[in-house]
């Protein structure tokens, strides 16, 4: 057996299933007891990325607790940004803070070079969940969108509306586009180097498309995740990868989210005007249900998760995921649930 006859794979293939393959954002995290337990350990949580042994046994923390078909590297988003000197450390309460934003032109022009190999201790964590995990069992490695990664650069922390960022990309257009194009070729080295070490699927994430306007989103994000998902596609080592694309709340229309050439749209759970028949044939889907759901008694659970099922029963390539991350807030008996549910439909 290999990844390629996993029920994950087929899905990406777009092909129809009878129980779609399950897994979850977030699904190592600290909803759960026994990663709160290895978490303590560690003041910094990017400390405890740079462990490739703490990050295989937190990739298989939720799949010895759940029966699910994919595993996912356990890192972040943020080591990128790290690795370029912005110096990223997480503080309690508050979420991620950079020592280094980036707040002018010449800040952009004194980032240094990517060196993929400044991120080893990520392709050691994927070596080692792989040789961990059965031999048909597909890990996903990932990368933040070069917007989203902007975004946190200018910020210098976490934000609800982002505001010095939005004000440095209209001010610093040329900057901006500077920025986005080093981001771009750092993703694309570094997820190279993950499917090296035996990365199976991709998923890009581009938490903060929300921010964005149609058109900035198109100049500011789309355009980039376009050319990192051409560049993995042009490129013999990634050619066959299967990618997913999530964007959070993009005020793009599906054709358009469509035009990047993910091999699959992950859907944020807002996302009810997304044409499902535009998608058909050209991109496998995934998520859809709101996490919050979860917070949910069971019998709310199972009516939503079924609802779900209906919607995506003919649809050809569709995997189960939530319409975003698992938040602490969350039951990890209400996962056990809801994955039965899926399972057994
Ligand atoms: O203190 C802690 O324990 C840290 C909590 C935590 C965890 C468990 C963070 C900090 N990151 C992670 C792991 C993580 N992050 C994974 C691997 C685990 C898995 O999925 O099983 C992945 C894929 C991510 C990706 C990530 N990091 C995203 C994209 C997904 C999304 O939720 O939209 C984002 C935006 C981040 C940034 C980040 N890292 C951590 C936090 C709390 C945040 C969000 C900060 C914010 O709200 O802006």
């Amino acid at each position: 057996m290999t990844t390629t006859d996993s029920i994950l794979i087929k899905a990406l293939g777009k092909q129809k299933l009878s129980t779609p393959p399950i897994w979850y954002m977030r699904q190592a995290g600290r909803y759960m007891p026994e990663y709160r337990a290895v978490r303590k350990k560690f003041k910094n949580f990017l400390d405890m990325c740079k462990n490739p042994d703490v990050c295989c046994e937190l990739a298989l923390q939720p799949l010895n607790a759940f029966n699910l078909d994919a595993a996912i590297l356990f890192s972040d988003i943020l080591t990128i940004p790290d690795a370029l000197g912005l110096e990223v450390t997480f503080i309690e309460k508050i979420g991620p803070v950079f020592n280094n934003p980036i707040r002018s032109s010449y800040d952009v022009n004194q980032i240094k070079m990517f060196d993929p190999e400044s991120l080893s201790y990520v392709y050691e964590a994927v070596q080692n969940i792989k040789r961990s995990i059965p031999a048909d069992m597909p890990l996903i490695g990932f990368c933040g969108s070069p917007w989203t990664l902007v975004a946190y650069s200018i910020e210098g922390h976490s934000s609800s509306n982002f505001k010095k960022t939005k004000t440095f990309i209209e001010n610093e257009k040329d900057s901006t586009h500077d920025l986005l194009t080093r981001f771009t070729d750092a993703c694309f080295l570094y997820l190279r180097e993950q499917v090296k070490a035996g990365a199976d699927v991709i998923q890009i994430f581009d938490s903060w498309a929300n921010l964005l306007s149609r058109n900035d989103l198109i100049e500011f994000s789309m355009k980039y995740i376009t050319a990192l998902i051409n560049a993995l596609k042009n490129d013999p080592i990634t050619t066959n990868i299967p990618i997913i694309l999530f964007s959070r709340d993009p005020k793009i229309d599906t054709k358009e989210l469509i035009n990047s050439n993910a091999d699959c749209i992950s859907l944020y759970w807002k996302m009810k005007d997304f044409n499902t028949e535009d998608a058909r044939g050209k991109v496998a889907l995934q998520g859809d249900l709101n996490p919050k759901i979860l917070l949910e008694n069971k019998d709310i659970i199972s009516l939503e998760a079924n609802k779900v099922l209906e919607k995506y029963k003919d649809y050809p390539g569709y995997i189960f995921n939530l319409g975003h991350g698992i938040t602490p807030d969350i039951d990890p008996d209400k996962i056990r649930f809801l994955t039965d549910i899926i399972r057994n439909n």
